[in-house]
């Protein structure tokens, strides 16, 4: 690892300014008080914090702040309470907040790789289940793909029905709805989805009326003999690069107003939410795409003199949903899956016919267990 110096420190009452090899950092008294790692401000078993933010006295101050003697981070006393600790220079720097911060409204996290059809299914993230279920390091590489894309591709999975969601634990936690823990998507007589027919979907994400949305999708292959049923995924993060690209304005209105998806599709169930299509954070970081024709309620929370204005937008973002430069569209076979982040990704099928069967089961899984395995697969490394 890389590890940074510390080359000197200086202090007044309320800020440290730490010089590393080739940049400086400025950090709070308070700031630091409040991330102490001495053992009496953090559990040193699992790292959790002891102390609350009214136990540090508003008025703390650093007394005393040096670097240690070999420059790998600095020692610091705090007053009024007389704490004492170090802080690596490794720490600092991985921590450091005296940066240039996104201003920019739907600026995208460096963790993600944007993508659309020029790059290519086999370019997608692949691993086999073999694999996958043999190897860890196969395993986190895949995982990084589909962090960084958003979308992978399993291979050569046994197709016992329910075996995705054994697929699915070997990296997370499988979310359970009304749907089922899995489910059954193959065209049905009397559909409680419009999932369960042979029409064709436009791209979209899933269940778009939870909130929270699940965050992970697989969609694994049973059977496919059809004639059409091809699958398509788009990069939803992409799609809203464009939008605010060429229709600044039009992004705005989907991210600032909320829109309503519900599905009332059988008698025992009653979902509803409310989200924007294109979801932003507090410091304007794009979070999630929610898209879905068949699920999307009246609009409601519009105003009325914005409401016209309102629907352009949304249109201009559908004609990108629908544009096919942006997707990569592959036929599934037996013992094919793919999973999507369903935050992001949005996935389509075509419509099928023909006297073939298609059976294809899916299930939900939480991203952020997910997330989880991959890093502490890649600090095993
Ligand atoms: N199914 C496949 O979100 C949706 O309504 C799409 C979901 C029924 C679980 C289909
Ligand atoms: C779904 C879905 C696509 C397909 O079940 O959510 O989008 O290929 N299915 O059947
Ligand atoms: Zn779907």
């Amino acid at each position: 690892m890389n590890v940074s110096r510390v080359r000197g420190v200086e202090h007044d009452k309320s800020i440290v300014t730490v010089s590393f090899e080739s940049v400086t950092r400025r950090f709070h008294a308070l700031w630091l008080r409040d991330n102490s790692l001495d053992s009496t401000s953090r559990n040193a078993t699992n790292g959790q914090r002891l102390i609350t933010i009214n136990d540090i006295a508003e008025d703390t101050t650093v007394r005393r702040c040096e670097v240690l003697a070999d420059g790998s981070g600095i020692r610091v006393a705090f007053e009024p309470c007389g704490t004492i600790t170090e802080f690596s220079a490794e720490w600092l720097i991985r921590h450091s907040y005296d940066v240039e911060h996104h201003d920019k409204l739907g600026w995208i996290s460096s963790t993600y790789t944007l993508w659309n059809s020029t790059m290519s299914r086999k370019q997608l993230p692949t691993v086999s289940w073999l694999r996958m279920e043999q190897s860890k390091s196969d395993l986190r590489d895949w995982l990084h793909g589909v962090v960084t894309y958003g979308v992978g591709i399993v291979t050569d999975m046994p197709t016992t029905p329910g075996f995705l969601c054994e697929m699915a634990r070997r990296f997370g936690f499988v979310r359970e709805t009304n749907y089922g823990e899995y489910f059954d998507v193959r065209a049905e007589i009397t559909p409680t989805n419009l999932a369960y027919t042979n029409l064709g979907l436009q791209a979209h994400t899933d269940n778009p009326y939870r909130d929270p949305v699940p965050t992970m999708q697989i969609l694994a292959c049973l059977e496919n003999t059809v004639e059409g049923g091809d699958s398509s995924v788009i990069d939803g993060f992409a799609l809203a690069q464009r939008l605010r690209n060429e229709h600044r304005e039009d992004f705005e209105l989907l991210t600032k107003y909320p829109v309503r998806f519900s599905y009332e599709g059988s008698a025992d169930v009653s979902l509803h939410a409310k989200r924007p299509i294109i979801e932003c954070g507090p410091d304007g970081e794009l979070l999630a795409v929610r898209f879905n024709n068949r699920s999307t309620a009246p609009i409601v929370d519009v105003p009325f003199d914005s409401m016209t204005a309102f629907y352009g937008a949304y249109r201009h973002f559908a004609e990108l949903v629908d544009d096919p430069t942006m997707a990569i569209t592959f036929k599934l076979g037996p013992g094919d899956a793919f999973i999507v982040d369903n935050t992001r990704v949005l996935h389509a099928r075509r419509k099928f016919g023909g006297s073939g069967q298609r059976w294809l089961q899916g299930c939900y899984v939480d991203k952020d267990g997910m997330e989880s395995t991959l890093r502490v697969l890649e600090a095993a490394k």
